[in-house]
């Protein structure tokens, strides 16, 4: 059989005094930390549509980057041996899932029936690799951004004859995310949103939208598919107003649709940075409500306001993260998709696993450190201390809305001017610092 990543072994853990490029220096799969294994917290997926379809491409030039399974002439074969590279690359690299578009997995036909012969082909060898390779579905999705037929949007086009070929792409991925026991399902908003009001009725718009995903509602429960459905939010781009802005918009769509049962929410970092939120600001609100579903794992650039969707690889960052998400209970159906790309100058196979490896070993360590600072308390001692105001008996009845204005009024009157107490955000961020040069 074919080798497609030849130079490189599978990549083990070496510990943090290792010099190999080519090893893990701190994601050991089957270490425990806080009563898991660290495969188990983190859940590392690698996504299709950048890793094996992005080849460098950029708005002012073609792709830059050579791989030795892309470009044979027979559509099928060309989609048999990308997909024999990816399961490679996934078990070479030792990662649990994968994620895919439907289009990433094959070339997009002329007409449907022919895309859906060839896809049809490509979810049966990849329900074939999965089972060789131990390697699951994290989550698939629908690409219904890319094609010009979706230039105006997919559910909120302002035709429903290109409503309804969304609906099909949806209908066909889910089949097949359910064909390959995938864990979840996910929802970008690729288009649907609009770029000038001159020509967009919003109102309409958002109605479909919610339509829409009720469809996938049904249709899910319908095929008995029992994976978790998220929305993935973003700001802009490709749209200049993309519907599902942020996590608090789109919790706000979910609750007024009759939909908050049926989906969380899938926190792309880049994502929330665009929408001028830090991640772990994102990640935060989802826990704070209970819909924190999974996360597409990677980074924007600060002084850059596009989605440059590099690989993560702030410490810090990765840290906080895993704090959050450690405090929501850690993730169940979701995990940590590397939707990230390599840059453009980056134009040999294996620096895909130089990637990969970084940024895994980043979210290990933050794992670590996280997990450390839940144990020691020390931060959450100080939050408990600084709102301690509410749990005297005053405070628990304004809480549980016993309270009035008027006492309130009379509160106020007897107690004076409230004394004031420092925040010691720079205490703290010294405390951060601490852990993070401490913990190995
Ligand atoms: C685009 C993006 C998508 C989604 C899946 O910004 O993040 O790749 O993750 O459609
Ligand atoms: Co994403």
């Amino acid at each position: 059989m074919t080798e497609f990543f030849p130079g490189v072994k599978k990549i083990a853990y070496e510990g943090p005094e290792s010099k190999n490029p080519l090893a893990f220096k701190h994601y050991d799969a089957s270490a425990k930390v806080a009563g898991r294994t660290m495969a188990e917290h983190l859940r590392f997926a690698v996504c299709y549509w950048h890793t094996f379809r992005g080849m460098g491409a950029d708005m002012f030039g073609p792709g830059t980057m050579t791989r030795s399974y892309a470009g044979a002439a027979d559509p099928d074969k060309a989609a048999e041996e990308m997909m024999r590279a990816a399961f490679e690359f996934f078990t070479k690299l030792g990662v649990p899932f994968w994620c895919f578009h439907d289009v990433d997995i094959i070339l997009e036909a002329d007409s449907l029936a022919e895309t859906n012969r060839r896809f049809a082909k490509a979810v049966a060898l990849a329900k074939q690799l999965q089972a060789d390779t131990g390697v699951r579905l994290l989550w698939g999705t629908t690409n219904a951004f890319s094609h010009p037929r979706f230039m105006a949007g997919a559910s909120t086009n302002p035709s429903p004859d290109v409503f309804a070929y969304a609906g099909a792409q949806v209908k066909r991925a889910m089949e097949a995310t359910h064909a390959l026991d995938g864990a979840g399902y996910v929802f970008w908003g690729g288009r649907e949103g609009y770029d000038t009001l001159l020509n967009t009725d919003m109102k309409r718009e958002t109605d479909h939208l919610a339509r829409f995903l009720h469809m996938a509602v049904a249709h899910k429960k319908k095929i008995g598919f029992k994976g978790q459905l998220y929305i993935e939010p973003k700001p802009h781009e490709p749209t200049k107003h993309q519907y599902d802005f942020d996590s608090a918009t789109v919790h706000a769509f979910l609750l007024k649709n009759g939909l908050a049962d049926d989906f969380k929410i899938n926190v792309e970092a880049n994502h929330a940075t665009l929408a001028r939120h830090e991640f772990v600001h994102e990640l935060e609100y989802c826990v704070a409500n209970g819909i924190l579903g999974s996360v597409d794992a990677n980074r924007g650039d600060y002084l850059l306001g596009w989605d440059t969707d590099q690989f993560p690889t702030d410490v810090k960052e990765c840290a906080l993260a895993m704090y959050a998400i450690l405090r929501g209970g850690g993730f169940t159906s979701g995990g940590l998709n590397f939707d990230a790309k390599l840059r453009r100058q980056s134009i040999d196979p294996v620096d895909l696993f130089h990637a990969h490896i970084g940024a895994m070993d980043a979210f290990a360590r933050g794992l670590k450190v996280a997990a450390k600072m839940i144990e020691d308390d020390v931060l959450g001692d100080f939050v408990r201390q600084r709102y301690a105001g509410w749990d005297t008996d005053f405070g628990r009845r304004i809480e549980s809305g016993e309270a009035t204005l008027d006492d309130m009024h009379a509160h106020a009157l007897e107690h004076g001017e409230p004394a004031l107490q420092s925040g010691r955000q720079e205490m703290l961020e010294n405390l951060l610092n601490e852990y993070l040069y401490a913990v190995r």
